[in-house]
């Protein structure tokens, strides 16, 4: 690819991630930015975009059969080899499709306030980070920027999507790529405790998985060595990022501190750690 990155128009940036237009296609670009408590910190983290977009090209070459995706190549601009991908444009749908193995973040506050999570009633007496007695499909709408998402219950995502059949397919495949890419990071010591989909058209197949996928940016994983339930989980990325945070004093209001090399390193590690578990590739 001979284009630079400077000759393509950006079409969205976002906290860690930047989209381009690509002649009739997008390129999904992939920073070593990292967030905390929903704030982007200073201080970059090593070939943490690298890892995210190695990531998605492993979960798209191997989920192809259970649903068409937008990958196209890893053919991009030189200045962001590696970490970026160019995607087929998609008519996205405006429903978030989340998927829910266990009780963590916005699932858990919305059970212990009403026993339930998008509509769904859950067995009583359920504690932080349970596993559920199966995966649920938790529908959120997209905030602002700054804002976050809404979870909304089935019918109203399919008021959103307009089309009951649609939304239906769409819980069902978004349920099965959660099964097969739990499963499969479970034997290899990794709970994917949720994650986040989002699904578009394109001319000819209307369902089309696109954005990032099963990343520990769209999901929650959690080392299985480590699980408890009854508390918060540690993160399998960027729990030494948090443990220096809350130990610092900052108090979560922008800018964030700068990290020390040694959390760099270690956080660093984690995501190579999970890259080549999960993948059995090696970065
Ligand atoms: C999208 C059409 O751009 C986004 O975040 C970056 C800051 C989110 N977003 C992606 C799309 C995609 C994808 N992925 C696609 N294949 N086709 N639009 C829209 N918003």
């Amino acid at each position: 690819m001979t284009a630079a990155l400077a000759d393509l128009r950006l079409l969205a940036s976002g906290k860690v991630r930047e989209m381009y237009q690509v002649e009739d296609d997008l390129l999904m670009v992939a920073s070593d930015r990292i967030s905390a408590y929903d704030v982007v910190l200073p201080t970059p983290i090593p070939d943490k975009g690298k890892v995210l977009s190695q990531m998605s090209v492993f979960w798209f070459e191997t989920t192809g059969h259970i649903c068409p995706n937008h990958y196209i190549s890893e053919d991009v601009p030189a200045e962001v080899e590696g970490r970026a991908l160019r995607v087929r444009r998609l008519e996205m749908y405006p429903v978030e499709c989340v998927a829910r193995g266990y009780l963590s973040g916005s699932g858990w506050r919305e059970y212990r306030d009403t026993g339930s999570v998008c509509g769904i009633e859950l067995p009583a007496g359920l504690r932080e980070s349970d596993k559920l007695p199966e995966p649920i499909f938790t529908p959120a709408t997209k905030a602002e920027l700054g804002e976050h998402d809404e979870n909304i219950d089935f019918e109203r995502a399919a008021e959103l999507i307009g089309d009951r059949a649609l939304i239906e397919d769409l819980r069902r495949i978004t349920l099965e790529l959660y099964e097969h890419a739990a499963t499969h990071a479970g034997e290899r010591g990794i709970i994917i405790a949720d994650t986040k989909f989002e699904f578009g058209a394109s001319p000819g197949a209307e369902i089309v998985l696109g954005d990032e996928v099963l990343t520990p940016d769209s999901s929650r994983f959690w080392p299985a060595d480590a699980y408890e339930p009854g508390r918060a989980q540690a993160s399998f990325d960027k729990q030494y990022v948090r443990d220096w945070l809350d130990q610092s004093g900052w108090d979560h209001s922008p800018p964030g501190p700068e990290l020390p090399d040694d959390v760099v390193a270690n956080t660093r590690a984690k995501y190579v750690e999970a890259y080549e578990r999960i993948t059995d590739r090696r970065l």
